[in-house]
């Protein structure tokens, strides 16, 4: 499966199949014949080419890095050793998380190139969720990927030896972990180059940036993201990393990847569900999907929280609260649970906020409010997410359960608060 070649180049939906036309991962799949491949390039995300490439037998999905970020540019160079690190990722996960993310066929490390399972009819959860369309099981799918990965690649699961190897692998993913420590954590909150946001958010861009609170507890998020090796993360797991059709719900692209603190994914992804709820009125302001959006957040935190506690009962077996420690106390190890998921818990809600403030001040924008035409409107749904962003952050040792934060999502919403 894992491949050799000579010196990085792009790849072009004109190359494609004299480049990669002999290699039997592609062939098996796609025939032989590569006069009957159809090639698209498809990547729509902020770092890398993607193509789906099609044939009367079959389809699959080719992603290459870029030695730029895409998004702006060979301004910006990007080392192509992150398509290592999402390989690593993707083979981890489905071990970890089985039929939830792309099946790897070929991998070449030297073209950063990955050929993987193409997920269709699906489509991207971001995009689902500006047509205003549900998934069946979507919550359940998510917070039990959630908990698999998260316990899974953690020291409650893995030996020593297993563990440290993969820390020390991930580890050298140094670009990526600076993209967001710099764009989540510090960015939103200074003038930094590279941020922008919309006309009509200044006085809130002013007075958070000024909010000597905010900046600090923001800060101590970005110590613990940097500091707290719990568990291999995806690292990027928004609405756009996951693809779904009406009932069915796989994850994609963790080329992010780190050993990072369990809450990270979880608030990314909460964050994001948020924000979309939030921007409902820029997509045709159905209160009834906004409840579902609401519905489904409670949804994920709730499958996450019961696949964790049954992984955490049956399948302790790593360095960390032993099983053997607890012999003859079953209390104990419960009282441990409960201690861990409460400090996930405060971890998600800060993880939540600063992912949401940072789509709306830093670099890279999320598509449900970009695609409001209307700033005005833009404006008022952005300044919804930060208000709920800086309460998450700043309070979120304060805050009770999920009906709690969706209940202060439904007033924020309604303009009852601020
Ligand atoms: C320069 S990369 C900007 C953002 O895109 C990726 O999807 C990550 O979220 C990163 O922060
Ligand atoms: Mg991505």
């Amino acid at each position: 499966m894992v491949g050799k070649s000579e010196k990085y180049a792009p790849l072009t939906v004109e190359t494609i199949s004299e480049r990669l036309g002999r290699i039997d991962a592609l062939t098996a799949r796609l025939g032989a014949d590569t006069s009957q491949w159809q090639c698209a390039e498809v990547g729509d995300g902020n770092l890398n080419l993607v193509f789906i490439v099609s044939s009367p037998q079959g389809q699959l999905i080719i992603k290459q890095a870029l030695p730029y970020v895409r998004l702006v540019g060979d301004s910006w160079p990007l080392p192509l050793k992150r398509a290592y690190f999402e390989y690593h990722a993707l083979t981890r996960q489905a071990a970890r998380a089985p039929g939830l993310v792309p099946e790897v066929y070929h991998f070449d490390e030297m073209q950063a190139i990955i050929v993987m399972e193409f997920f269709t009819p699906h489509v991207i959860l971001r995009h689902k969720l500006m047509a205003r369309q549900r998934v069946e099981g979507l919550a359940d799918t998510l917070g039990q990927f959630l908990a698999r990965t998260l316990f899974r690649g953690s020291d409650l699961s893995m030996d020593t030896a297993r563990r440290k190897r993969d820390v020390a692998l991930f580890a050298d993913s140094v670009e990526l972990n600076d993209i967001t420590e710099t764009l989540v954590f510090s960015d939103p909150y200074f003038d930094a180059e590279r941020n922008h946001h919309t006309k009509g958010l200044e006085s809130i861009v002013a007075r958070l940036r000024s909010d000597i609170d905010l900046k600090v507890e923001a800060h101590h998020l970005k110590a613990k993201f940097a500091n707290n090796a719990e568990t291999m993360l995806h690292g990027d797991f928004h609405t756009g990393s996951v693809m779904v059709t009406e009932n069915d719900t796989r994850v994609i692209d963790p080329e992010f990847v780190l050993y990072g603190p369990m809450g990270f994914d979880i608030g990314m992804l909460l964050g994001n569900f948020w924000m979309a709820y939030f921007a409902q009125p820029g997509h045709g302001d159905d209160a009834k999907y906004q409840a579902w959006i609401l519905q489904t957040i409670a949804g994920v935190w709730a499958a996450f929280t019961t696949e964790f506690s049954q992984l955490w009962r049956n399948e302790r077996t790593g360095i960390l609260y032993e099983a053997a420690l607890f012999e003859g106390q079953p209390l104990a190890a419960e009282q441990a649970l409960t201690h861990k998921l409460a400090m996930i818990w405060e971890d998600t809600l800060g993880f939540a906020g600063v992912e949401m403030i940072r789509r709306t001040l830093s670099l890279a924008h999320i598509a449900e409010n970009d695609t409001i035409s209307d700033e005005t409107l833009r404006a008022t749904c952005e300044a919804k997410g930060l208000e709920l962003g800086r309460q998450l952050v700043v309070n979120r040792a304060r805050m009770g359960g999920i009906s709690e934060v969706n209940d202060l999502a439904k007033q924020i919403n309604k303009g009852a608060t601020s």
